[in-house]
């Protein structure tokens, strides 16, 4: 009997000593396992009398219940210490201040196109956009540009290497006679993103530039809709006292085609015409390879250098400002 008494003390020294969850258990084992020294208490009950085993039995119950109570009280205790342990450690300072890290904002390229897509897209023209590569067909080919044309020299138009006919485009009107040939009239839409040249970089010209440009092809279009659509263009951009003119010009896609220039009124009255854009009717050639048909449909299209536009607008002198991404001539837009 005082065996159970001695086997008690020990049992509840080792549990008040267990400082985790895994060495209570490993008390737990020990004590009162199949190999415990309880197990070989327990095994001496089959030598005793019925009154012995009534005693021994009623001394093991009172021995288990000792040990599961102060079990259990350990068992809480440590769980509720690990809790506790782990909120301290995952604590979170909401009182910090944050870091404040200096605002970003669009290029001013961005902000330029997005301004001028707003304007579009307020007149009801949609967005559509494609593939910077290109096929000689979509490039060239469908826009009237013949294949002796000058721009299709390797002089003017960087062609990618290792394929028999893909160009990077040199402008975004391949993207309008996508759209063109898939889509039937009316048709507006406005296609900004880059373009190629194989030009040499200076003050004024980068091989790798930006456009939108614009195509409306629907019944009784004419060069009156052309004039009233970029004459709200210009005063959009630039002022309300804007006024434009459109002299003569040429490209192999449109018929007549022109420039277009805005009027400015600078300071001491000195004013005069600024050239923004180049524009003109689609060429019904140009309709016709693009499946519209032009004896019922016809069109104007115009394309605007975004890079061009961002100079003018802002007094930027030099084109490659626009791609050197310093920081301190970012930071004036
Ligand atoms: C310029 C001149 C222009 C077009 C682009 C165009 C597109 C199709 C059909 C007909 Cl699919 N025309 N685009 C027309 C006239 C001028 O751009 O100087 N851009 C900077």
């Amino acid at each position: 009997m005082s065996t159970l008494d001695e086997l008690r003390e020990r049992a509840l020294a080792a549990i008040a000593d267990a400082h985790d969850l895994d060495a209570l258990d490993q008390v737990r084992v020990t004590f009162t396992g199949k190999r415990s020294e309880l197990a070989g208490v327990q095994a001496t009950m089959r030598d005793l009398d019925a009154e012995g085993r009534k005693a021994l039995g009623q001394q093991l119950n009172a021995f288990r219940a000792a040990f599961q109570d102060a079990f259990d009280a350990r068992q809480r205790a440590l769980g509720e210490a690990a809790l506790a342990a782990r909120l301290e450690s995952e604590r979170l300072d909401l009182t910090l201040p944050p870091r404040r890290l200096p605002p970003g904002r669009p290029h001013l390229l961005t902000q330029v196109e997005e301004e001028m897509l707003a304007v579009f897209i307020g007149m009801g023209f949609r967005v559509a956009e494609g593939p910077e590569a290109e096929s000689g067909a979509y490039n060239f080919d469908l826009l009237n540009i013949e294949p002796d044309h000058p721009a299709r020299q390797e002089m003017d138009t960087i062609y990618v290497d290792g394929y028999e006919d893909v160009v990077l485009r040199t402008h975004t009107s391949p993207v309008q006679a996508r759209v063109m040939t898939t889509q039937a009239p009316p048709i507006a839409v406005v296609v900004p993103g880059r373009t190629y040249r194989a030009d040499a970089v200076d003050a004024t010209h980068s091989p790798v530039f930006s456009q939108i440009e614009g195509l409306y092809v629907d019944e009784h279009v004419t060069m009156a809709d052309l004039r009233g659509t970029l004459l709200a263009f210009a005063r959009a951009l630039f002022g309300s006292d804007r006024d434009i003119r459109l002299r003569p010009s040429f490209f192999p896609f449109t018929e007549p085609s022109a420039e277009v220039d805005v009027s400015f009124h600078g300071p001491g009255g000195h004013h005069g015409w600024l050239e923004i854009l180049g524009a003109g009717m689609v060429d019904p050639n140009v309709l016709e390879m693009c499946g519209i048909d032009p004896e019922r449909y016809s069109g104007f299209a115009f394309g605007i250098g975004i890079e061009r536009v961002a100079m003018l607008r802002h007094g930027v002198r030099d084109i490659r400002e626009l791609f050197e991404a310093d920081a301190r001539f970012l930071a004036r837009f």
